[in-house]
């Protein structure tokens, strides 16, 4: 089932040089790139981005990090591509996270931990729509599609 979702590479990533090894993992596992960008997210894209979590305890010290520097938003579709991109990523807590994944390899940290992925396909259309327009997200056919899916 072709499914889209969205990776944002947060601030800690970008200053770690780790853009290109990051998106290398959704390429290399055949998931296909639909839509790339770079942004300074404002306060009001930050809360709406992370609106279940504005009023718990530990969101003013998420929000100052993503606001701490540019991130990178990867739009992406493929199959499973919502559960799959979730496994790329790894566990939440960088340090329990398995090795294999972004935070298993790259990361220490619970709250700098290198990548955000949606955890549901509705989910996943709502935070798309924080960073993309409708027509900025590309319907192509990549020429291995058929070799994937
Ligand atoms: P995830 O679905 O993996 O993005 O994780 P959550 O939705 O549970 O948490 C969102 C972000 O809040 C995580 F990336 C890390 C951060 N966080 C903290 O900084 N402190 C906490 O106690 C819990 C989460």
């Amino acid at each position: 089932m072709t499914e889209k979702t969205l990776l944002m590479i947060k601030p800690d990533a970008v200053q770690r040089s780790l853009i290109g090894r990051i998106i290398s993992r959704i390429e290399e596992k055949g998931l296909k790139i639909i839509g790339l960008k770079m942004v300074q997210l404002t306060e009001p894209s930050i809360d709406q981005l992370y609106d279940i979590h504005v009023s718990k305890s530990f969101y003013p010290i998420l929000k100052s990090f993503i606001n701490s520097g540019p991130v990178i938003a990867v739009a992406i579709q493929g199959n499973n591509a919502v559960k799959v991109v979730r496994k790329l990523a790894g566990i939440t807590n960088s340090p329990d996270a398995d090795p294999g994944t972004i935070r298993g390899d790259f990361g220490l940290d619970l709250t700098k931990n290198i990548v955000h992925a949606s955890d549901a396909v509705d989910r996943a259309q709502y935070e798309l729509n924080v960073f993309f327009e409708i027509n900025e997200l590309v319907e192509y056919e990549l020429i291995n599609e058929t070799w994937i899916k």
